[in-house]
């Protein structure tokens, strides 16, 4: 039974932040901290809160701008966080509205309707609550019957949904599978740390997974195999939670929003993900230099060319490894989404490509697909 990926959608929002408009409100916000402290920094007991810069940012990660669901707030050095007013509990929610705009661009790009569709994977980093699950509010705004849930992989979200999706269909419990990332991860930023404040971007995606002889889209691929690691790792970690409030902790502290210890995560993920890759390929008497495109987790550039370069043994043309973080920045799981639903339509038939997510948990998740 061969089961492919038919469709995929991108979403992102109306509004962008630069790194420079950033900055300046980064920049603002540190001297204003400053100026109140000055005493308590003088003596000590608080610590001065370092500048931030554009061309830092740029070079440490290649991100140049990012999409922001609500931007309103964010920039506001006496707010910092987006300003996103609750909605009604019988009005669509923030985080299924762009998980549905996401997928109907996937259903259209697949040729599926509703009708067509038997289970739906809402994957991300982040719920915007525990239950009900947004995936069946998603099911039921589409008018999907069937079934839907939601979980959580953080970095790895979009490819585990889609590992799933490909279980659920080779077992026979679905036909076709709507998997879908709403990466609405700015409210979980702390636009007050000059190491992360610019990391994040929000974003939705989504892709169709099915038998392939029901596929009628134009561009099909058929995934020859999924594969997935994770191996724990607290170096990046938020602790947001429900538990906070037994707790009796400060449900926003610094710790309960996004944060990590950059350089090991670099350091110990890169040959992580570049052994996954190689032994996954090997499963189908494949090496890398078979492989025509790859379609990389997004996170920071510098990672992809030492992947690749790990991989190669040089460095991976723009064509072969496309970038998308210098516009969308890192999207949680969504990133090799973004690259793969940018830059998929010129392959040729019998091509090779590789999804494949990497961070967070740790975890790494791949797909190898080939053009139909
Ligand atoms: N402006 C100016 N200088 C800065 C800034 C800044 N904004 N930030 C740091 N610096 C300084 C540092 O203080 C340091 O100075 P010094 O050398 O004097 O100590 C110097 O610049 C170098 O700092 P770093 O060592 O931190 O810088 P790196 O060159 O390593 O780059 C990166 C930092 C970009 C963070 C890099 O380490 C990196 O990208 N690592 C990998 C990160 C990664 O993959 N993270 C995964 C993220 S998790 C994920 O993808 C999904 C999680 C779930 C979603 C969460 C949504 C909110």
């Amino acid at each position: 039974e061969q089961i492919v990926v038919s469709g995929v959608g991108v979403w992102n929002p109306e509004f962008t932040i630069t790194n420079e408009e950033l900055v300046d409100s980064y920049n603002a916000w540190a001297n204003a901290y400053n100026d109140a402290h000055e005493a308590q920094i003088e003596t000590g007991e608080l610590t001065a809160k370092p500048l931030s810069s554009a061309e830092f940012i740029e070079k440490a990660s290649g991100i140049k701008q990012r999409y922001i669901y609500q931007k309103d707030g964010a920039l506001d050095i006496d707010r910092m966080r987006p300003n996103i007013p609750e909605r009604d509990e019988s009005t669509l929610s923030d985080q299924a509205q762009i998980a549905v705009a996401a997928a109907r661009k996937a259903l259209a790009e697949a040729n599926k309707s509703a009708d067509d569709v038997d289970a739906v994977i809402v994957s991300c980093a982040y719920t915007q609550r525990a239950y009900p699950a947004i995936a069946i509010e998603v099911q039921q705004e589409l008018g999907i019957k069937g079934f839907g849930f939601d979980m959580l992989v953080a970095c790895s979200a979009a490819t585990f949904g889609m590992h799933r999706a490909y279980e659920m269909i080779a077992s026979g419990n679905a036909g076709c599978v709507l998997v879908i990332n709403p990466e609405l991860v700015s409210p979980q930023i702390n636009y007050t740390d000059r190491d992360s404040h610019f990391i994040f971007g929000d974003v939705a995606t989504a892709t169709v997974l099915e038998n392939a002889e029901s596929a009628s889209a134009e561009h099909v691929y058929e995934v020859l195999s999924t594969k997935a690691l994770t191996k724990y790792s607290s170096n990046i970690r938020s602790n947001f939670g429900y538990m906070s409030r037994a707790n009796d902790v400060d449900p926003y502290g610094p710790d309960k929003l996004f944060h990590q210890a950059g350089r090991k995560v670099f350091k110990e993920v890169c040959p992580l993900a570049a052994e996954h890759i190689e032994q996954h390929l090997a499963k189908h008497q494949l090496t890398p230099e078979n492989v025509q495109r790859w379609w990389l987790h997004q996170a920071n550039i510098n990672m992809n060319t030492l992947i690749c370069k790990r991989l190669l043994g040089r460095e991976a043309t723009a064509e072969e490894a496309p970038i998308v973080l210098d516009e969308y920045a890192n999207t949680a799981s969504a990133g090799s989404v973004i690259a793969f639903g940018l830059n998929h339509k010129d392959l040729k038939t019998g091509d090779y490509g590789v999804l494949c997510s990497f961070g967070a948990g740790y975890s790494i998740g791949s797909l190898v697909l080939k053009k139909r």
